[in-house]
């Protein structure tokens, strides 16, 4: 009888455990990160990234870079977000918002003929 009742402590203790782990776990997947940032560099091939995913509901930051002067990209627009900015050669240019609709939104150069992809999710 002794023995019954300490295995059945036993087998319950590791039942609790596991059942903690797995709940710590599905804690973690659900933490939100505070914020989210991309770089994005303009080179002759274009935007590189040409598509990056951003998370729902999180601030996003997103630096661009031009390190060339031989293509047209020498503005970023993001008409989603009501974004339109100049890009100077070799400097870092950071633009903050934060995605509230889930889905593809694109950003182009000033006359809309460089064109990249931000995928909400
Ligand atoms: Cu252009």
């Amino acid at each position: 009888m002794k023995y019954l009742i300490r295995s059945a402590i036993a087998v319950s203790l590791i039942v609790f455990a596991f059942a903690l782990a797995a709940s710590a776990q599905a804690t973690r997947k659900n933490v939100k990160p505070k914020t989210q940032s991309v770089r994005v560099v303009i080179n002759e091939q274009g935007y590189s990234p040409g598509s990056f995913r951003l998370r729902k509901g999180v601030p996003a930051r997103v630096t661009f870079l031009r390190t060339t002067d031989r293509t047209c990209g020498t503005e970023i627009v993001i008409p989603a977000y009501g974004i339109n900015r100049q890009l100077p050669l070799d400097r870092s240019v950071s633009v903050s918002f934060t995605p509230k609709r889930t889905g593809e939104f694109g950003f182009t150069c000033g006359m809309n003929m460089m064109h990249g992809k931000i995928i909400v999710r």
